[in-house]
């Protein structure tokens, strides 16, 4: 593979990223740059700023604008919620997701309303910021409700009165509590995720080639855990069984006869799934290590 970092560029020969000024997404956005290796001085208070060691420039923008800025190519790329994206329906392409930001866009009534299906919403007043993606789910439902758009504290409208329903992001479900309010129908899960301009060139596909296998060994290693143990060793194939790790387990003699040690990666979801069985094969010391990077 070529070393893109020393071709010479066109467009001043970098990547122009637009990421969210403050908010939800802004330090995971910076997190995932780090963890990718690249570094971006600190942008507060700053329309865009450079990385030190990747031909990357950061733009901060407020996430409702960086679809449109996407889609004219002042940017290139941008990392922004999915539920933006799908609101704003501009012409950009998504080009990986990012595992974080998770949320969903949810409708919500007062917590001793009776809820059958959608056709409750027949005929409702709904609040939300999102009146496209609204829409589009009352539409594939045959539903006729009046959408109210309203850009902050949805979670009020019910309580004075402007609305009966609401549909709005949640995460914890907290602010849907506090408000007296219960969820009653998910109609989008979404995360933060890169999205790109239709038409970038060559040299800055490659650059982003590069930037998302970067962004997916990270993410692999998030959800992989190294897990030492020793074994005995006449349960080691039963042991091994349950490690199948990246190729095969590495196994080595323990200094003590009739034990080994065996090393692994594993998903972590899994990990919870098999320790018990790990423990009545008689496997001692389990270490569970986090992994930094992962290539497959
Ligand atoms: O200033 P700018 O326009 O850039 O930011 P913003 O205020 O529009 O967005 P911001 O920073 O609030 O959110 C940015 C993105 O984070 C959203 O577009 C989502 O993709 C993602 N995200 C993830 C969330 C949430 N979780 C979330 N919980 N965005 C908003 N919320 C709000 C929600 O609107 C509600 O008010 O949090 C409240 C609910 O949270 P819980 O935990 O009480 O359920
Ligand atoms: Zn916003």
């Amino acid at each position: 593979m070529s070393n893109i970092e020393n071709t010479p560029y066109n467009n001043g020969g970098k990547l122009k990223l637009a990421i969210q000024k403050s908010g939800r997404l802004h330090d995971d956005s910076i997190k995932l740059l780090k963890e990718c290796g690249i570094d971006i001085s600190n942008g507060v208070n700053k329309l865009k700023a450079d990385a030190s060691n990747y031909p990357l420039e950061v733009f901060f923008l407020r996430d409702d604008d960086i679809p449109q800025y996407v889609e004219d190519g002042v940017a290139d790329i941008g990392f922004v919620g999915e539920n933006v994206v799908f609101e704003k329906n501009k012409k950009v392409d998504e080009a990986e997701k990012l595992g974080f930001g998770k949320c969903r866009l949810s409708i919500a009534i007062g917590r001793n309303d009776e809820y059958t299906d959608a056709t409750y919403l027949q005929g409702k007043k709904i609040a939300t910021s999102y009146p496209v993606i609204l829409q589009s789910f009352l539409d594939k439902n045959n539903i006729k409700a009046e959408i109210h758009e309203i850009s902050g504290s949805v979670e009020i409208a019910p309580g004075i009165g402007l609305a009966e329903a609401i549909c709005d992001l949640v995460s914890s479900g907290s602010t849907l509590f506090m408000n007296g309010l219960k969820e009653v129908e998910v109609i989008l899960k979404s995360e933060a995720i890169l999205i790109k301009n239709k038409n970038l060139d060559a040299i800055q596909q490659q650059l982003l080639d590069k930037l998302i296998f970067r962004i997916q060994s990270v993410k692999k290693a998030k959800n992989n855990k190294y897990v030492l143990l020793n074994a005995p060793n006449e349960n080691l194939d039963k042991i091994i069984q349950l490690l199948p790790g990246m190729k095969s387990p590495t196994v080595l003699p323990l200094a003590t006869e009739g034990w080994s040690s065996v090393h692994s990666v594993i998903k972590e979801s899994d990990f919870w799934d098999i320790i018990e069985q790990l423990k009545t094969l008689g496997a001692q010391g389990i270490l569970v290590v986090p992994i930094e990077k992962m290539i497959l």
